[in-house]
């Protein structure tokens, strides 16, 4: 069934193939310590993780380590929780109070390595993590790491339809279905599960938040069977299952009149509904819901608010402590364009601001990280950290919807990082509030916290359509574990675990990615206007695609200027969303920063930015620079003809190759519409039609 994959091609291993280290001495030296692999705890994870040792220890140092109940005295790995190894506990047993939930330990001691912690997930990314510096040719002897992950839930959402498609998908179709019946490859969705567990992933969610007809039915026992087996794939590898539901179930689903969360027989059959799937799935991590959000129902619909609809649902799983993660994406979908007032990126803020402490506490806020929609430069969403008293997680987009559609390239974990690193002044000038400690719960002592990201795969052969977007779930997941690794630091070890060490493939590949998601933020739309996309897929430039539109994504362009004026003073007074420093920033026509001046003002073209040149004058030199940049990555990527593998070779190459030319497309169409419309020349007097 499952055509495309092939487990032993190159693309398809991603960065964990587990590359021969070169260095022989190095190979000679670790294979005999390795010599066995032992862990005396009887439980799934921990043997998975034992068996990605072995396989990884096998294929990078060519040894061969016998797996063990108990470790023999010298040369080999010990690994387990503490509560079931004495050997264990003596060796790193006083590490073990500095542990979080899902933490390890790391530690030689003589010719022994151990990998400790309290939980078998725990004993996994232990396990990965070992590999991970060993892929980087650390040697073995004298480690002493701990680490815990800074988020609680660290989860990936599929938009995968049961009809095989998957919205906004740029890989191929689902590995979980196919022609409206769950359907997969249990060595697929394995291989995807330990993708996802080598870099601390703990949750997923498998289908769609546009939840149609079929997919609505997911909660009853014609799908629960199935679904249960899913879930049993994942648990091996530490990561709960979830489903995205219709808030109108109990009508199309249960035949009920209404879906009114506070009707009592709406909230029986959620809880029957719960009763069921806890008894296949007795880990069933929750919902995720997208309510009242571009044509889906929601607790509108019966007068309540977001609060009244999260709750019902929340009491209904409370029992089995599971969670509702609820979306906070919902605004007016039907807007006239010609109404001035009403402003998409007040939306969110606006609805949920006023629940603030209104939500369960099995409630958690999936909040996008920035006001519209995933493009390519947005501010950071006003709504992370404005709720004191309500869990709140991030949701990124991994798939690039917004950013080349996985045929450009475009890293996107500096984009990640800078939401993450962005003081939000949420607890005033005193203490330090940054997007990352809003998300992990830990500015305000919430017991839930973390990370949601809409993922880039599908059953194409290397997962994710362009070979180099591997790299963006892996730093998707390894931010979510630790979101202050640097983009650089990320984008090596992706490098080295999936394309090896040579030197130049290092630095050539780092240096792409490094460089891509300015080189496409510059032929794409200016200073943080956005959109300019075709309408419905959104790949490729249409300037006035979606001025004219209902869904509320304007840039305002006419004969004298361009931008959206979100002032207080004279606008739609979206900068009063953010806390003191930041809303003054934006408010200020001198202070906002270039690269989001035309998100926050409306300006003359002839406006001078801080960078000395005027706005439309640094629309054309972007587009021209861009176009060129984007032409120059194919060429770093020819120096490599010889060094990576043929086939991920030739799929990069060929989509550089499309890039370089599409980035020409945007060039011209960009700066033409803007040429025509301000009238004023490019001052370099290059070509513009
Ligand atoms: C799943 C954007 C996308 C939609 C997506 C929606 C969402 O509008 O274009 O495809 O729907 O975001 O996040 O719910």
């Amino acid at each position: 069934m499952d055509q495309k994959s092939s487990k032993d091609r190159f693309v398809y291993k991603a960065w964990i193939g587990y590359q021969a280290i070169g260095d022989a001495a190095l190979r000679k030296r670790e294979a005999e310590r390795f010599r066995w692999i032992a862990s005396s705890d009887n439980d799934e994870t921990v043997r998975a993780a034992v068996s990605e040792l072995v396989t990884g220890i096998g294929s990078m140092f060519g040894a061969d380590p016998q797996a063990e109940k108990h470790g023999l005295a010298e040369n080999g790995i010990i690994l387990g929780t503490f509560q079931q190894n004495d050997r264990l506990r003596e060796i790193c047993g006083d590490a073990a109070i500095r542990l979080g939930a899902d933490g390890f330990v790391i530690r030689t001691s003589g010719a022994v390595t151990a990998i400790g912690a309290h939980t078998a997930a725990g004993v996994l990314y232990g396990a990965f993590h070992l590999l991970r510096l060993l892929a980087h040719g650390r040697a073995s002897t004298d480690l002493d790491v701990i680490e815990s992950p800074a988020n609680g839930l660290r989860m990936i959402n599929q938009w995968d339809n049961i009809d095989g498609s998957i919205e906004r998908g740029y890989a191929g179709q689902s590995i979980f279905y196919r022609e409206n019946a769950i359907s997969f490859s249990l060595e697929r969705i394995r291989d995807y599960a330990r993708l996802l567990a080598s870099v601390g992933l703990n949750a997923i969610s498998i289908n769609n938040v546009n939840v149609h007809k079929l997919e609505s039915r997911f909660v009853t026992k014609e799908y629960l069977p199935q679904i249960a087996e899913l879930a049993s794939i994942f648990r091996v590898y530490g990561i709960k299952l979830f489903l995205s539901i219709n808030f109108a179930s109990p009508i199309e689903v249960g035949g009920l009149q209404t879906a009114d969360p506070l009707d009592p027989e709406v909230r029986g059959w959620w809880r029957e509904r719960a009763a069921e799937i806890y008894e296949s799935i007795p880990d069933f991590g929750g919902f995720l819901v997208k309510a009242d959000s571009e044509n889906r129902p929601g607790p509108f619909t019966y007068d309540r608010n977001h609060a009244d609809g999260a709750n019902m649902l929340a009491e209904a799983l409370e029992l089995y402590g599971g969670v509702i993660i609820w979306r906070c994406f919902v605004y007016n979908c039907k807007q006239d364009w010609r109404d001035r007032s009403t402003d998409r990126a007040r939306a969110a803020y606006d609805h949920f601001m006023p629940l603030d402490g209104a939500f369960k506490d099995n409630v958690i806020l999936q909040i996008k990280n920035g006001p519209m929609d995933f493009q390519v430069r947005e501010p950071v969403s006003p709504l992370l950290g404005a709720m004191k008293r309500t869990n709140q997680i991030i949701e990124l987009q991994i798939s690039q919807e917004y950013t080349g559609q996985q045929r450009h390239l475009c890293y996107l974990v500096p984009q990640w990082k800078s939401v993450l690193d962005f003081e939000t002044f949420a607890k005033g000038q005193g203490e330090a509030s940054p997007v990352r400690r809003i998300v992990d719960g830990s500015a305000y002592g919430r017991p839930y916290g973390g990370f949601a990201a809409v993922s880039n795969i599908g059953d194409d052969a290397n997962w994710t359509g362009h070979p180099l977007a591997q790299a963006n779930l892996y730093g998707y997941g390894r931010l979510a574990w630790n979101p202050q690794l640097s983009s650089e630091e990320i984008a090596e070890e992706w490098v080295m675990q999936t394309l090896g060490s040579d030197e130049a493939v290092v630095s050539n590949v780092c240096g792409m990615l490094m460089e891509s998601l300015d080189i496409y933020e510059s032929y794409t739309a200016p200073l943080g206007v956005g959109w300019m996309v075709s309408p419905n897929h959104h790949y490729g430039p249409s300037v006035d695609g979606y001025e004219y539109d209902k869904w509320g994504t304007y840039h305002f362009a006419d004969r004298y200027g361009i931008g959206v004026d979100r002032t207080v003073k004279s606008g739609t007074g979206y900068t009063s969303q953010y806390f003191g420093g930041n809303a003054e920033v934006y408010e200020s026509l001198d202070r906002c920063p270039d690269e989001l001046l035309l998100f926050f003002h409306h300006v003359p073209y002839t406006h001078v930015l801080k960078s000395g040149n005027s706005v439309i004058q640094h629309i054309y030199n972007t587009h021209f620079e861009g176009a060129d940049r984007a032409e120059k990555q194919a060429a770093a990527w020819r120096l490599l003809r010889n060094l990576v593998d043929e086939e991920m070779y030739a799929q990069v190459e060929a989509r550089l190759l499309e890039q370089a030319e599409h980035a020409k497309e945007w060039r011209d169409t960009i700066n033409t519409y803007f040429y025509r419309k301000s009238g004023i020349a490019d001052e370099l007097g290059r070509t513009i039609y």
